[in-house]
């Protein structure tokens, strides 16, 4: 069972963002500090990093309520972690539920921009890489090229418009992920990013990428491996092809009227203060509920 703080805190209206962690403890402090200073809370979700990193999560909970910490018993894959996340902050009644990486390379100053996409579009938003304005620092070319590739994979195979369809960093509001049936998801490591991704843009939900910079870790070692870059390939092809859901992707529209924190949901063409510049990826191009 995991181990979970039910000590009630005041949700309403308010950012839940959550850290998959696994041996992230050079990391984490700086990160969750940074996060609450953006007048977010935090979920820790750790699946018993050997580093410490739990015992971490759970001095900076005991000190703030607003740091809560959910431990898993092991490595239970990155997609797995965003789902347990998911589902709490769904159940604790968290408006916005943000997932980032904890290793540094997502930050916590692209929030704002990030947050008022969501509440504007009342669908996901994306802090991208690859739209105008979005950067990566301290990749090599190498890593680069994959991840372009990765994506371009994406795009041609799936049919979307969306440009980074591998970012973790990401706002869904908690509507959308009450219509999405998470239990439908197949994929537990980093092909779940695409996976929940295109389940979204099937459900008709507005999909819009904000550009961030995004820095390469700042401590720690990565957790991708070649066998997960190989469930991501497989995975698309079945996504396109209906085979990850035997019982059909969802069928349920994007709800006009979502209220997100009293500011009714606009759709893509809609939005726009510019402050974000954020891109629509749905506007002419995501397949809609109909476009399967
Ligand atoms: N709870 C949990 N977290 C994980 C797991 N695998 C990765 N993570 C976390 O997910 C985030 C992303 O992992 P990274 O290893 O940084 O992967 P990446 O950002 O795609 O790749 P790099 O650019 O190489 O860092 C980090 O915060 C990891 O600690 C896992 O199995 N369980
Ligand atoms: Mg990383």
């Amino acid at each position: 069972m995991p181990k979970v703080r039910t000590t009630p805190i005041a949700t309403q209206g308010r950012t839940l963002v959550i850290l998959p962690t696994f041996n992230e403890r050079p990391n984490l402090e700086a990160l969750v500090l940074a996060i609450r200073s953006e007048d977010c809370d935090v979920l820790v979700v750790d699946d018993n990093s050997p580093d410490g990193t739990g015992e971490l999560a759970d001095r900076l909970a005991g000190s703030d309520p607003g740091v809560l910490v959910e431990h898993r018993a092991g490595k239970l894959g990155l997609g797995s972690a965003h789902i347990a996340g998911l589902r709490r902050g769904t159940e604790l009644g968290y408006a916005l539920l943000v997932t980032m990486d904890a290793d540094g390379s997502h930050q916590p100053r692209h929030l704002g921009p990030i947050l008022a996409a969501a509440r504007r579009s009342g669908g996901v938003v994306i802090g991208s890489r690859y739209v105008r304005g979005g950067s990566i620092v301290g990749w090599n070319a190498r890593r680069k090229l994959l991840s372009h590739s990765a994506n371009l994979y994406c795009r041609t195979l799936l049919g979307i418009r969306v440009h980074d369809c591998t970012s973790g960093y990401r706002c869904y509001p908690r509507r959308v992920i009450e219509r999405i049936d998470l239990d439908r998801i197949v994929s537990d490591g980093y092909a779940f990013l695409i996976e929940l991704l295109y389940r979204c843009l099937k459900a008709g939900v507005p999909v819009t990428e904000v550009p961030i910079r995004f820095q390469d870790r700042i401590a720690g070692t990565s957790k991708v491996s070649t066998a997960e870059i190989t469930k991501a390939l497989k995975l698309v092809p079945r996504l396109r092809w209906q085979r990850a859901a035997p019982r059909g992707l969802e069928v349920v529209s994007a709800d006009p009227e979502i209220e997100l924190n009293g500011i009714a949901a606009r759709s893509p063409g809609q939005a726009g203060d510019g402050a974000a510049s954020p891109v629509s990826a749905t506007g002419d191009g995501g397949p809609g509920p109909d476009r399967s």
